[in-house]
């Protein structure tokens, strides 16, 4: 809460190109907050280092990814886009909030054990350190609510045994926030493997279907999609394939499960992944059409980074000083 307002935060890295996954699990649901929220939504290039990165292209992926917040129906004026590594308190914070938190916590962390399997000639300390900068973007702004994929939850949770932690010992710092994880969109599989998640570092790029993809290379992922054994349309556990197909078109045409079993009723799966194409085709068109214009403008993206910087470091600074005075840091001013 920053006054009597309700915040919302959340946060992409500009670590490749974004996927359904992430337009369903978290940015299409960034915009329900706008009306009633104070809303900060992060382009976390701090994160993004944490893997090794092309400079050129972490630089060219943050305006795409501030590109996309907007294509995705964020509003500037009604909420404050920026870039994390313009706003310096996040890495201050993100320091003394490692002295709050144990190595134990860290070690269990789920993303990181599967990210230093991936990568495991560079297990370094931002990787492990990782979710404390996220507790920190997140509590530098006092936020409520946090809209993230499932596989984030871990992270939001302890994010909320930090603050209670830090509140303990220093009472009434920070705001704990809850994460809100959306039930359809929460956890969109790999399209080569429906028991994976999706997601942008997949090497795989059929496994993967990006927000920007041509209408036609949609649809030739969909119909090359795996599914299960058998042919009928329907959601069940040992039908992870097209149960995922499902839920990708369920939540591009609002039609609920057993809606979409009715429609597809003896047809084959053929059939039923060209329809999932060509509806994610048809809902990512405006998005596509808006980004164009949006990265277009290269001079607007940077006005947009400069003024959301400015907006966010004003709150960001409010909280830093609390925490520092808290902790008995000198402050003249
Ligand atoms: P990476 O592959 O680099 O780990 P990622 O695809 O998981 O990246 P992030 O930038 O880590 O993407 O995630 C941004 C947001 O998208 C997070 O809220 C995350 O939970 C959500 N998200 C990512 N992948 C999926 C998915 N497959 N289904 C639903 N939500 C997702
Ligand atoms: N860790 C997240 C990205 C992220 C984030 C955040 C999400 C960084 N800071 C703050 C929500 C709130 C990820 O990998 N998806």
């Amino acid at each position: 809460m920053f006054g009597e307002q309700k915040v919302s935060y959340s946060g992409v890295q500009p670590s490749g190109n974004l996927t359904i996954g992430n337009y369903l699990g978290a940015l299409r649901n960034f915009s329900e907050y706008s009306q009633q929220y104070k809303t900060f939504y992060c382009v976390v290039d701090q994160h993004a280092i944490t893997v090794r990165q092309v400079p050129a292209e972490l630089r060219r992926r943050t305006y795409e990814t501030l590109a996309l917040y907007m294509a995705c129906g964020l509003d500037p004026e009604k909420n404050t886009l920026y870039v994390q590594s313009m706003v310096r308190e996040h890495a201050s914070l993100a320091w003394i909030l490692n002295c709050f938190t144990m190595f134990g916590e860290l070690s269990r962390m789920t993303q990181f054990k599967d990210k230093s399997a991936k990568h495991a000639d560079n297990i370094n300390a931002g990787l492990f350190t990782y979710p404390v900068l996220m507790a920190s973007d997140i509590l530098l702004y006092q936020t409520d609510v946090v809209p993230v994929g499932i596989d984030q939850k871990q992270h939001v949770e302890l994010c909320r045994d930090i603050a209670e932690r830090f509140n303990q010992i220093y009472p009434d710092t920070f705001t704990v926030p809850t994460p809100v994880i959306s039930k359809q969109g929460m956890k969109i599989m790999s399209l080569a493997d429906p028991t994976k998640k999706m997601s942008k570092s997949d090497e795989n790029v059929n496994a993967v279907v990006y927000i920007l993809d041509d209408r036609d290379t949609i649809i030739r992922k969909f119909k090359r999609a795996v599914t299960d054994s058998g042919s009928e349309v329907r959601a069940a556990d040992d039908k992870p394939g097209i149960t995922n197909l499902m839920n990708i078109y369920s939540c591009f045409t609002g039609k609920s499960l057993e809606e979409i079993e009715r429609e597809f009723a003896g047809v084959g799966y053929g059939e039923f992944k060209l329809a999932v194409g060509e509806a994610t085709a048809d809902a990512l068109a405006p998005v596509q059409e808006e980004f164009r214009q949006r990265l277009a403008d290269k001079a607007g993206l940077e006005a947009q980074m400069k003024r959301g910087a400015e907006e966010a470091s004003y709150y960001a600074r409010r909280t830093l000083s609390k925490v520092e005075k808290k902790l008995g840091f000198v402050q003249i001013r």
